[in-house]
C-alpha cells in the first residue's frame, strides 16, 4: 500500500513538474501548501477586509459574503477599521485557526512580509483580493486578483484631456485622494499624471487624501474651495469622495458638474445616480463583484489545478448619458 502511495506521489510531482515547465507566469498551485483536495464544505477561509469606507467596499463585502454561501465554503470574515495593525492581527488569527486559506485587500502596500511569512511558513496560501502589496518576493502570496487601478487612472486622464482639448487657458484641477499608501491611491494618481501632462493647460493646483469616504471628501473639498482661486475640475479616486465634495460644493453656492466639472472612480449606485443627475461628469468603472472570481481560485487550488498570478478584473466608463442607460440594471 505505501509502495504504491509512493509511486501515486511521484508520478503527481512529475505531472507537475511537466505542466510547469510550459509557461513561467502561472503561480505554482498551492505553491504554499499542496492541494488539500478536500470537499468543499471542510474548507475554511479566512478574509481580512479593509473596512467599511465606501459603498463599493460595502457592494465587495456583500458579494463576497454571498458567494461563499453560493459555493458552500465556510467564511470567518474580519474588518480592520482601514487599520493596517487590525489586519495583520485578523491574518494572525487565521494563522492560528488554521484555516485552508487566506485572503486579503491590504489596506496599504507595505509592510506585509512578516505576516505573510508566516502564512506561507503554516503552509496556508494567501489570495490578495483587490489591492497589491508591494513584496518583492511574490511566493508570498499565490495570486492577486482585482482591477488594474492604473489604467483607471488613464481613463480619468483622457476623458479630461479630450474634454478640455481646446482649453486656451489653465484648467485647475484639485484631486482628492484615496487612503495614502493603497495600491488604488497611487497607481489612480500615477495612471491619471501620466495621461493628462500631454497637455500642459491641464494641472492639478492641489490634491489631498480625503481617506475614500464621502465624509472625507466634504472636508478636504470645504478646505480646497477656500484655500483655491478657482477650480476647474475635481478628480476624486472613488465615488463617495466624489459625493461628499458635491455637497461642499452645492454649500458653496456652486453647482457640481457644470460650475465644478466632477470626476470619479467605482461606479456603484450612489455615485451612479449622481451621474444621471448631471452632478458628476464621467464615472470610470472599478468592479466590486470579486466573490465568483475569490470562489473559482480557491477552488482551483484545492483541486491542484493552477492559477494566474495576476487576474484583472473587467471594466469600463460611463458618460452621463450611459449611465441613465445601465442605471437600472446595475446590481449595486
Ligand atoms: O475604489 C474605493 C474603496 O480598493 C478598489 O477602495 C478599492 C477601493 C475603491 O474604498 O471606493
Amino acid at each position: 500500500m505505501k509502495k504504491t502511495l509512493g509511486l501515486f506521489a511521484a508520478g503527481a510531482v512529475a505531472l507537475a513538474m511537466t505542466a510547469c515547465s510550459g509557461g513561467a507566469t502561472p503561480a505554482e498551485p498551492g505553491a504554499a501548501g499542496g492541494a488539500p483536495n478536500k470537499p468543499l464544505d471542510q474548507l475554511v477561509v479566512g478574509f481580512a477586509q479593509v473596512g467599511a469606507e465606501s459603498g463599493w467596499r460595502t457592494a465587495n463585502t456583500k458579494d463576497i459574503q454571498e458567494s461563499f454561501k453560493t459555493a458552500g465554503i465556510q467564511l470567518k470574515f474580519s474588518d480592520a477599521q482601514q487599520k493596517q495593525e487590525n489586519q495583520i492581527s485578523a491574518i494572525r488569527s487565521y494563522i492560528q485557526q488554521g484555516v485552508d486559506y487566506i485572503a486579503f485587500s491590504p489596506v496599504v502596500q507595505t509592510g506585509w512580509d512578516a505576516v505573510l511569512q508566516e502564512a506561507k511558513t503554516a503552509n496556508i496560501p494567501v489570495i490578495l483580493t483587490d489591492r497589491a502589496v508591494d513584496s518583492k518576493d511574490t511566493s508570498l502570496y499565490v495570486t492577486f486578483l482585482g482591477s488594474d487601478f492604473v489604467a483607471e487612472g488613464k481613463k480619468a486622464g483622457e476623458w479630461v484631456t479630450n474634454e478640455y482639448k481646446d482649453a486656451k487657458e489653465q484648467v485647475s484641477i484639485v484631486q482628492l485622494e484615496g487612503t495614502t499608501g493603497s495600491a488604488p491611491a497611487i497607481d489612480r494618481a500615477t495612471g491619471f499624471a501620466d495621461v493628462i501632462k500631454a497637455n500642459p493647460n491641464l494641472k492639478v493646483v492641489a490634491s489631498q487624501t480625503g481617506d475614500f469616504t464621502r465624509a472625507g471628501g466634504k472636508q478636504v473639498m470645504e478646505a480646497m474651495l477656500k484655500s483655491q482661486p478657482k477650480i476647474d475640475l475635481v478628480y476624486a479616486h472613488n465615488d463617495d469622495m466624489g459625493l461628499g465634495a458635491i455637497e461642499a460644493i452645492e454649500a458653496a453656492g456652486k453647482v457640481p458638474g457644470k460650475d465644478i466639472k466632477i470626476v470619479t472612480v467605482d461606479a456603484v449606485h450612489d455615485g451612479m445616480v449622481a451621474l444621471t443627475e448631471g452632478k458628476i461628469n464621467f464615472i470610470v468603472e472599478c468592479s466590486p463583484l470579486l466573490g465568483a472570481q475569490l470562489i473559482d481560485v480557491i477552488k482551483k487550488l484545492n483541486a491542484g489545478e493552477k492559477v494566474e498570478a495576476r487576474i484583472v478584473t473587467n471594466e469600463g466608463t460611463f458618460t452621463q448619458e450611459q449611465a441613465k442607460e445601465a442605471l437600472p440594471n446595475r446590481k449595486y
